[in-house]
């Protein structure tokens, strides 16, 4: 079945910021995807979410075609044309009865494109729902100008700043439920979070940041990679890409652009933003 966005959804998608669900991979290959990272914390003795960030996409070819395939490429299509470029790809993983949250943001005030128009494909390796803090939108928060973060860096914030929006009324938050392999797309300024997770199981997956290729860095140049169409613009650089498991030049790529981005090197618009 093709993931080729209708009208409607297109219309959907341009009005609320958000549509779910689509299907990304089988069943089957989202558990083998989740036996992948249990045993990418046994290698490494990681917590994945300290690790799989930013460009996670880096670290294998199986996440990389994971980003690159048709079933998320045609939906994505739909909402910013026939060019696509991949941004990044980061990990979320939450186990049993993990206290660890995400707080109320937009990636806007962070990714620092310009213009605003990057989408977000959070696909499911587990099942995804309420009682296991799956990701969460405020539905038209799209539509207004990047609004202000503050920087908790709280202890359980999955995000490495902790950056907050404060919501007064988050009673029309709407859930994203999936069953794993399947995934949801977001826009870059849609307020998104996730609660803890009160079940017993681990709830992981992955976000994808797609752009069309005229979007930039006013910042100064980055890495970005071709996954769809052309590139008539040149603005990005290109990312080492792995030709097997943690590849050292992409794997090294890949904590380096981590660790930039906690350190707070790649904070660009937020500087404009943060409170
Ligand atoms: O997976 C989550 O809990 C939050 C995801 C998120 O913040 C994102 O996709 O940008």
């Amino acid at each position: 079945m093709s993931n080729h966005l209708t009208t409607v959804q297109i219309a959907q998608f341009n009005q609320e910021g958000w549509l779910a669900p689509f299907r990304a991979i089988p069943e089957a290959e989202a558990a083998r995807a989740v036996d992948w990272v249990d045993e990418y914390e046994r290698i490494h003795q990681v917590n994945v979410n300290r690790h799989l960030k930013i460009k996670a996409h880096l670290a294998a070819p199986w996440i990389l075609a994971l980003a690159q395939s048709d079933n998320i490429l045609d939906a994505v299509e739909g909402l910013i044309g026939p060019d696509i470029m991949l941004f990044g790809a980061s990990i979320f993983a939450k186990a049993g009865q993990d206290q660890s949250f995400v707080s109320w943001h937009q990636d806007s005030a962070y990714f620092g494109l310009e213009p605003h128009e990057e989408i977000t494909a959070w696909v499911a390796l587990t099942a995804s729902n309420e009682a296991n803090g799956a990701l969460q939108v405020l539905p038209r928060s799209h539509t207004g100008p990047d609004l202000p973060h503050i920087e908790t860096y709280a202890a359980n914030n999955m995000l490495a700043r902790g950056q907050s929006l404060t919501i007064e009324d988050e009673s029309h938050a709407v859930t994203m439920n999936l069953a794993p392999g399947e995934f949801s797309l977001h826009h870059e300024r849609t307020a998104h979070g996730s609660k803890q997770n009160n079940t017993a199981t681990r709830r992981i997956g992955f976000a994808f940041f797609y752009i069309p290729p005229h979007a930039q860095c006013p910042a100064g140049r980055r890495t970005a990679l071709l996954v769809r169409g052309q590139d008539k613009y040149g603005h990005w650089d290109r990312d080492p890409l792995p030709r097997y498991d943690f590849d050292p030049p992409a794997y090294a790529a890949m904590l380096q652009a981590w660790g930039a981005y906690r350190d707070g090197e790649v904070k660009q618009a937020a500087h404009a933003t943060t409170i």
